[in-house]
C-alpha cells in the first residue's frame, strides 16, 4: 500500500515562545505594606474566629480555612482593577473576599448562615458571591472554577471590557482534566486569564509530589504555549510583583498565563481531618520560618513602625473580627420562603 504524503501544514507556525520577564520583588512604601500587614491580619484573625465558630456550632457544613496563604491573596488582589477585573476560586474562599475589601460582617453572617450574609445565608462558606464586585465565588467542584474563569474571560475580551479575570485552583485541582480543555481554549483565543495555582503543597491528604507526574505546576502550560512563573507564595511583595507582570502579559493581548504560588495550609483540609499525611513538626518548621505575616512584619519593624503602632493594628482588627462574629450570630436567618429564590442570577 502506497504511504501517505507526510501532511504539510497550510498554516505558519505558531511561534509564540516569548516568555515574561523575571517578576521583581515589589518595592512597597510603608503605607502600602501597612495595609498589606492589617489585610493580612484580618484574613488571619478572621479564620482563626471561623474555626473557633464551627466549633461551637454556630457554621454548618464544610469549611476550609485559609490559614498561611494570606500573602497569595493579599499580594495578587492588590494589583487587579477592581472597577473591570474579575476573580474567581475555589471552596478556600473567605481570604479572597477578605482581600477584595469585601465587609467581613457579611462574609461572616453567611458562614453562619444568615440572611444579612453575602449568599443569603443560602450559599455558606463554599458558595460565597459579590457580582458587584466582581468575585464569581465561591465553588466546590474541584477544578470547575477553572473552565468558569475562563468563560469569564472569554467575556472580557468578548465585551472589549478590557477586564483580566484571574482564576485561583489548588495542586489537586491542577491534575482535573478540564483545566487542560481550558487552557487549550485560553491560548487559542488568547483570551485575558492569570491561572494562579495555589500550590499549599496537599490536595485533602495527598502531597503533591505523591499525586503530580509534573510537580513544577508553572510548568502545566507549557504544551499550550502558556508561560508560566513559580512564585514565593509566602512572600506578600514576591506575590504583588508577580501579579504586576502576569497583568502586564495579559494586558497587553499576549493572552493567559500561570503563576504558582508556593504556599502552604497550616490547618487541615476542612474542619474535619485527621492530619495523617504530615508532620507537626512540618507544620511547625514552615510556621517559624516562614510564616508570610511575621514576615512583613519585620519589615515594618525595619521601616521604624513601632510597636505600639503594630498592636494598635492588632488591636483594631480584633475588634473588626468580633463585631463580625457578633453580628453573625445575632442578625436573623432566612426566611423559609427564601429557598426558592436566588437559584438563577443573569450576571451578564
Ligand atoms: C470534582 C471533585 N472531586 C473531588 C472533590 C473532593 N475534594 C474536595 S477538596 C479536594 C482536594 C483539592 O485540593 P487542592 O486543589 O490542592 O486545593 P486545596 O484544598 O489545597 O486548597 C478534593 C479531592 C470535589 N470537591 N470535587
Ligand atoms: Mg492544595
Amino acid at each position: 500500500m502506497a504511504k501517505a504524503p507526510a501532511r504539510k501544514s497550510t498554516e505558519p507556525a505558531k511561534t509564540n515562545r516569548e516568555r515574561p520577564d523575571e517578576p521583581q520583588r515589589y518595592q512597597a512604601s510603608k503605607e502600602e505594606l501597612l495595609e498589606f500587614y492589617k489585610q493580612m491580619l484580618l484574613i488571619r484573625r478572621f479564620e482563626e474566629k471561623a474555626g473557633q465558630l464551627y466549633g461551637l456550632g454556630f457554621i454548618g457544613g464544610f469549611c476550609h480555612l485559609y490559614i498561611g496563604q494570606e500573602a497569595v491573596a493579599v499580594g495578587l488582589q492588590s494589583a487587579l482593577d477592581g472597577d473591570k477585573d474579575s476573580v474567581i476560586t475555589g471552596y478556600r474562599d473567605h481570604g479572597h473576599m477578605l482581600a477584595y475589601g469585601i465587609d467581613p460582617k457579611v462574609i461572616m453572617a453567611e458562614l453562619t448562615g444568615r440572611a444579612a450574609g453575602i449568599s443569603k445565608g443560602k450559599g455558606g462558606s463554599m458558595h460565597m458571591f459579590s457580582t458587584e464586585k466582581k468575585f464569581y465565588g465561591g465553588h466546590g467542584i474541584v477544578g470547575a472554577q477553572v473552565a468558569l474563569g475562563t468563560g469569564l474571560a472569554f467575556a472580557h475580551k468578548y465585551n472589549e471590557d478590557g477586564g483580566v479575570a484571574m482564576a485561583y485552583f489548588g495542586d489537586g485541582a491542577a491534575n482535573q482534566g478540564q483545566v487542560y480543555e481550558s487552557f487549550n481554549m485560553a491560548e487559542l483565543w488568547k483570551l485575558p486569564i492569570i491561572y494562579v495555582i495555589e500550590n499549599n503543597q496537599y490536595a485533602m491528604g495527598t502531597s503533591v509530589n505523591r499525586s503530580s507526574a509534573e510537580d513544577q505546576l508553572y510548568k502545566r502550560g507549557e504544551s499550550f504555549r502558556i508561560p508560566g512563573i513559580q512564585v514565593d507564595g509566602m512572600d506578600v511583595l514576591a506575590c504583588r510583583g508577580a501579579a504586576e507582570e502576569a497583568l502586564e502579559w495579559v494586558r497587553s493581548g499576549k493572552g493567559p498565563i500561570i503563576l504558582e504560588m508556593k504556599t502552604y495550609r497550616y490547618r487541615g483540609h476542612s474542619m474535619s481531618d485527621p492530619a495523617k499525611y504530615r508532620s507537626r513538626e512540618e507544620v511547625q518548621s514552615v510556621r517559624d520560618k516562614s510564616d508570610p505575616i511575621e514576615q512583613v512584619k519585620h519589615e515594618l519593624e525595619d521601616m521604624k513602625v513601632t510597636e505600639a503602632e503594630l498592636k494598635a493594628i492588632e488591636a483594631e482588627i480584633r475588634k473588626i473580627v468580633n463585631e463580625a462574629a457578633d453580628f453573625s450570630e445575632q442578625t436573623p436567618e432566612p426566611d423559609p420562603s427564601e429557598l426558592y429564590t436566588d437559584v438563577l442570577v443573569e450576571s451578564y
